[in-house]
């Protein structure tokens, strides 16, 4: 999300190799993950295929302009923003005068402060589509649903009001029963959200204005500044060409710091399949367990389910073959309910 012309396109447009101009739709789009985990197991069994794991980025260049947030329920848009994991906001930082700056100036912190106004207002918006939706109960219902009904309906307008007022998602004048009535609902609120400042690639943004940015957001918020214009002319070069480009003008990879964010934010982390014909990184949310990420793989191997052999990355390499780690027996059985691990290495044993 972020304001007309300040690198939302041309950060899509980096990460999913495209070029995209057309800014009309709202369009989704795959981007493999790097994953050093992936490559070094790779290496290590000289492999055939290596499948990155992916995630679905949107440029929503209708979703969201700022002042046109009125609009922002209409359409598909409610639909398609509930399936988010998160929110990548971009400000823009460079200066350009031949791209006019919606507010009139430059100035990111101010961008943040009126983002942080929009969101509350969508908030609003999203609760009170729920509580239209429920104030349109079926008429057939009996008193006790009715009033439950109400309960939740007052609950939701006072969640709305202390929303609205700026009090933060998890702050303790919201309770969990507030919370819970929003579970599966998306709110900005309680979204991750991480910052990109688009900035021009000689300037350095002080950290001061770091600092200030992350406490208008919150101090959890991820804040990278990347010179979008500039990663975006990159995608149409020569990777070492690329790299040499980088060197010379001093500008780091910022985009494999960017993904170890937002796996972050959204709270995931890769696991790995592997062996010589193919090896595999698979994105998973944190705290899962070895079921569910098998059933990630496929269901049938979720269905019939009998072992994982799990062995992190950093060990089995340490070993000259497969082979040997399983004879040294190093390589653990583990049930379905183990929680996977960033980088563990897992052969999944089902029956169906
Ligand atoms: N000079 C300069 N122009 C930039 C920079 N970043 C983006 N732009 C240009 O700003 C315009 C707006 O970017 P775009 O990604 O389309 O913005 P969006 O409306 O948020 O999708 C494009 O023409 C970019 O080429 C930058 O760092 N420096
Ligand atoms: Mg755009």
């Amino acid at each position: 999300m972020g304001l007309p012309q300040s690198g939302k396109t041309s950060l899509y447009n980096s990460l999913t190799k495209s070029k995209r101009n057309d800014n009309r739709d709202l369009k989704v789009g795959s981007v493999k993950v790097p994953d050093l985990n992936l490559d070094k197991i790779s290496d290590w069994y000289k492999t055939e295929k290596k499948v990155y794991g992916e995630i679905d980025l949107t440029d929503p260049e209708s979703l969201i302009s700022f002042d046109s947030s009125s609009d922002f329920l209409e359409k598909k848009n409610l639909q398609e923003i509930q399936r988010f994991d998160g929110v990548i906001f971009v400000v823009r930082a460079f200066k350009n005068e031949s791209i006019p700056h919606p507010y009139g100036e430059v100035n990111f912190l101010n961008d943040i402060e009126q983002f942080v106004i929009e969101s509350r207002l969508i908030d609003v918006q999203i609760i009170e589509k729920r509580i239209s939706n429920l104030s349109n109960y079926d008429k057939s219902l009996n008193k006790q649903e009715k009033e439950n009904i109400d309960k939740k309906i007052n609950k939701l307008r006072e969640l709305s009001d202390l929303i609205e007022s700026g009090e933060h998602f998890f702050s303790e004048k919201i309770s969990d029963d507030h919370r819970t009535l929003v579970d599966s609902t998306f709110l900005m609120a309680k979204s991750p959200i991480m910052l990109i400042i688009n900035s021009d690639e000689n300037n350095k943004i002080d950290q001061v204005d770091i600092d200030k940015a992350k406490t208008l957001l919150n101090q959890n918020t991820k804040v990278l500044q990347i010179p979008l214009k500039f990663e975006e002319d990159l995608v149409e070069i020569e990777e070492k060409e690329a790299k040499e480009f980088r060197n010379e003008l001093q500008i780091e990879n910022n985009i494999n710091i960017f993904f170890e964010s937002i796996l972050n934010i959204s709270k995931s982390i890769c696991f790995l399949t592997a062996g010589k014909k193919e090896c595999r990184s698979w994105i998973l949310k944190k705290g899962l367990t070895a079921v569910e990420a098998a059933g990630k793989i496929h269901s049938d191997i979720a269905r019939g389910f009998v072992r994982a052999e799990v062995i992190h990355i950093d060990e089995i390499i340490k070993h000259s073959s497969e082979k040997e780690a399983k004879d040294k027996g190093i390589i653990k059985r583990e049930g379905k309910n183990y929680i996977i691990n960033s980088g563990d290495v897992i052969n999944f044993l089902f029956s169906v």
